[in-house]
């Protein structure tokens, strides 16, 4: 099967011009997905003011991780804690994006990308956490960023959260101490007061499931705590009101002057039932329900959590031999001050799992993982990325954007990472470009056919980065970083080309319905 190819135009600024464009004669991107009423691939092109963008994340790429007055951040003592991370890599340096802001603002106009997705270091812009410790330095980096990109004609989408806590906070109990809500404010409130009038799409927290299982139950992010059972819960529970809290504080004093959106960024797989018995096809319909309804749910419907998960959470409980659900519950006026506190709904999305019912051993052991009765598990014969999770299942995205129009109406969608790893360094990319090609394929059926209120897109990610405890062994770049070179040179990839393509067709224009406009 050939490459469905669109790079009919060169693209002068990559210095030299695209692969020559194939045969367009193919309907399928992938051998392994031919079905045709499900993967048959679409020439059609997204509404003119659909937002093109890519994505990083501060303490994946800035380095300079005790310049210029920065606290220390999880992540700096969690990798440096040695034993954490792959060959006991750090961010110190990372991309030195902190010292590249030029070169990374020029990666993103030769992409021709309309928006740029980044976020702040918290410690940076107050060291030790409190408002007290004010960084004028550090706020005056991400000035210099706002204005460069306003200059270059981009718009920044800003997340104030992607993991990286300062360690100060953490070490009165981070995430599960819930003073992190005034903490938190506070922060939202100075960004929104010094960046706000450049800013007008706001995330608060990025993926709460990831950093709340990963950071506090699980313990392979920082700040590494084991607290199985218990320290998910009560750590997302913290982080919905905080990111409710600052959702109000952006409404009541800065809404009418900026005129911004604020909202949470949700990461869900799509999950397919492994057989057809009845009990697969029912843990498959829960695992959105938590998943996605974990934090969705609470924000988006009535400010409290899925039905669903409060039931499977207090058997489980009950089960143990607890009197108490290990499920925290919001109290009546935190569900008023919860509910509706999103402005937009953005995804992070990168693949598809099976789901098959399995009920647990008794008596139970208290962990997220086995309160839901379920087990995933994935394909060997679906495409396979560098990272063990990540198989390549294009069609999962549109049914989980279906998914999301069902349970939560005609909430506008961004989708604010999608994207896949390899491991070496090579340039030559084609599977990636496949997987951008049929992803974002499958989002422009979601749009045009199903009808979904899809306003944007962003590539995960600009460049290779630290990707977390798998350090620099898994590349999810448009850009490859070279992380033996001191200077971070960066390179694009082909998927760089075929995404500019894409960004430049606004979708996929057939080659042979091209030339005849042409003539
Ligand atoms: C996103 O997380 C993050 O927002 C981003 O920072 C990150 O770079 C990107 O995705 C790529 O991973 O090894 O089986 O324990 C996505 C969620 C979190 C999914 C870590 C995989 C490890 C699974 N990812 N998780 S496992």
């Amino acid at each position: 099967m050939k490459l469905l190819t669109m790079f009919m135009l060169p693209l002068s600024i990559f210095g030299h011009s695209l692969v020559e464009s194939e045969s367009t004669d193919n309907k399928f991107i992938f051998d392994t997905f031919q079905d045709p009423k499900r993967d048959t691939f679409l020439w059609e092109t997204f509404p003119d003011d659909f937002l093109w963008g890519a994505a990083t994340a501060s303490y994946q790429i800035e380095g300079a991780w005790d310049a210029d007055g920065k606290g220390p951040s999880i992540w700096d003592t969690f990798s440096h804690e040695g034993g954490r991370v792959y060959q006991n890599q750090t961010g110190d340096e990372a991309c030195s994006s902190y010292n590249k802001l030029k070169r990374d603002i020029e990666m993103l106009q030769e992409l021709g990308v309309k928006s740029y997705r980044f976020s702040l270091s918290w410690p940076r812009i107050l060291p030790d956490g409190t408002a007290k410790s004010f960084n004028k330095a550090g706020v005056n980096y991400y000035k210099r960023l706002l204005d460069a990109l306003v200059r270059a004609g981009i718009e920044p989408m800003v997340t104030l959260y992607h993991w990286d806590l300062p360690q100060d906070l953490q070490d009165i109990g981070g995430w599960e101490n819930e003073m992190m809500v005034s903490y938190f404010s506070d922060y939202a409130d100075i960004c929104f007061r010094e960046f706000g009038n450049r800013v007008k799409l706001w995330i608060t927290f990025n993926e709460q499931i990831i950093f709340t299982t990963h950071g506090y139950e699980i313990g392979s992010h920082a700040p590494g705590l084991k607290h199985s059972g218990y320290g998910a819960y009560r750590a997302g529970h913290t982080t919905i009101k905080a990111h409710a809290q600052a959702w109000h504080i952006y409404d009541q004093k800065y809404r009418n002057k900026q005129h911004g959106k604020v909202s949470a960024v949700f990461q869900s797989s799509w999950f397919e039932p492994k057989t057809n018995s009845l009990g697969d096809k029912l843990a498959a319909k829960r695992a959105p329900e938590v998943v996605l309804g974990w934090f969705a749910h609470p924000i988006l419907v009535d400010g409290d959590y899925p039905a669903v998960m409060k039931e499977y959470v207090a058997n489980a409980s009950r089960l143990q031999g607890l009197t108490t659900s290990r499920l925290p519950e919001f109290t009546e006026s935190e569900k008023k001050m919860i509910a509706g506190t999103y402005d937009f709904l953005g995804l992070n999305h990168y693949t598809t799992t099976y789901v098959s019912h399995k009920a647990r051993a008794q008596p139970r052991v208290a962990s997220f993982d086995l309160d839901f009765d379920m087990e995933l598990s994935q394909d060997e014969a679906w495409p396979k990325a560098a990272s063990s999770w990540l198989k390549v299942v294009p069609w999962g995205l549109r049914r989980l954007l279906g998914w999301i129009k069902e349970n939560y109406g005609d909430v506008p969608i961004y989708i604010t990472e999608n994207g896949m790893s390899q491991s070496g360094m090579d340039t030559n990319d084609e599977l990636r470009i496949k997987y951008y090609q049929s992803y974002i394929n499958e989002m422009l059926k979601a749009h045009l056919i199903d009808g979904v209120n899809v306003k944007g897109y962003f590539a995960w990610s600009l460049m290779d980065n630290f990707e977390w405890a798998e350090g620099y062994s898994e590349k999810f770049g448009l850009y490859e970083v070279d992380f033996d070179d001191p200077k971070r040179p960066r390179t694009p990839r082909d998927s760089a080309r075929a995404y500019a393509e894409i960004i430049q067709n606004n979708g996929f224009i057939h080659p042979g319905s091209k030339e005849k406009t042409e003539l």
